[in-house]
């Protein structure tokens, strides 16, 4: 791998699989399976398959919330999906979501199984399914859903572009990581606005906007990704900071943000979820090795 500043790009770019990086193992310029691997099926009406990522915690956050308002139809089954050996890969996951990445998740409530993948597609699913964290009216709704795919766009910034270079790239260069601290900030400063006058992202109603956007954003200004406040001076966005300790409070989240979890603090790790009980039987011996 060259040096920045030292790339000439050639004609044609040639995949090479030892350019480094966390993930190098792992990347691949083609989808497809890698190898032969049926998805395992437990009892409940949702069967996810996903890893506590931001990503992944959006699913369980907001699962845990519909079980919370004592919708028991929406009980599920949380399969860890280890993104770091590949198992997005395996012929049962690429069947659910060709394009391998988690959260995926399957619905067998009905009369046929329905394939949910992209999480901001599986938090309508869920919000139309069970009518609850989506507005009623539709200029509520839309605003809802503005926000909800603001998150999904601005994701590949913080984590794509931040996250990778200033977290996981082999060698920290100024060049991408002052261009995406910048646009991570100035996304910062959208939010820190939209919430001065308002306790939620679409007003004074909690919704998978909140959802999607505390499962990344919460996350940065707690304190909980890459190791970056001091870096992106999260504590000076204020109301995002309150808005996300808000959050934070709510029982759901505090299930839900753990589930699939395998970083961090041992007792904030389940690393897979197929009952209510299993949160308070959280142990070494639950941890799936
Ligand atoms: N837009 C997708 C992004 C999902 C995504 O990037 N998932 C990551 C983990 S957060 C993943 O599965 N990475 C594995 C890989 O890239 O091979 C969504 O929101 O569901």
């Amino acid at each position: 791998m060259s040096e920045l500043g030292d790339y000439n790009p050639p004609n044609k770019w040639v995949w090479d699989k030892e350019n480094g990086g966390k993930f190098a193992n792992i990347n691949r310029p083609i989808s497809g399976s890698t190898h032969q691997k049926e998805l395992p099926l437990g009892k409940h009406p949702f069967q996810l398959y996903s890893q506590g990522t931001p990503n992944g915690i959006k699913i369980t956050i907001m699962l845990e919330e519909l079980l919370e308002l004592g919708i028991k139809d929406a009980e599920y089954d949380a399969w860890l999906i280890r993104i770091g050996k590949g198992e997005q890969f395996s012929s049962g996951f690429v069947e659910i979501n060709p394009n391998s990445k988690i959260p995926s998740l399957i619905d067998n409530s009905g009369n046929k199984s329905i394939k949910v993948f992209e999480s901001g597609s599986i938090l309508i699913y869920l919000a139309d399914k069970f009518q609850n964290f989506i507005p009623k009216s539709f200029d509520d709704r839309t605003e809802c859903l503005n926000w909800l795919f603001w998150q999904m766009a601005s994701a590949p910034y913080l984590g794509g572009g931040f996250g990778h270079f200033y977290a996981y790239a082999p060698k920290k260069f100024e060049y991408p990581i002052d261009r995406f601290s910048m646009e991570v900030k100035r996304q910062l400063d959208v939010l820190d606005k939209l919430l001065s006058d308002k306790t939620y992202i679409c007003n004074e109603e909690y919704t998978i906007a909140d959802i999607a956007i505390w499962s990344w954003y919460g996350a940065l200004v707690l304190g909980r990704l890459y190791g970056a406040e001091e870096f992106l001076d999260v504590k000076s966005y204020k109301n995002v900071v309150k808005w996300a300790n808000l959050i934070n409070e709510r029982p759901a989240v505090k299930r839900g943000r753990i589930v699939n979890k395998i970083s961090g603090n041992l007792d904030e790790q389940l690393h897979e979820r197929h009952d209510s009980s299993d949160f308070n039987e959280k142990t070494e011996d639950k941890l799936v090795k």
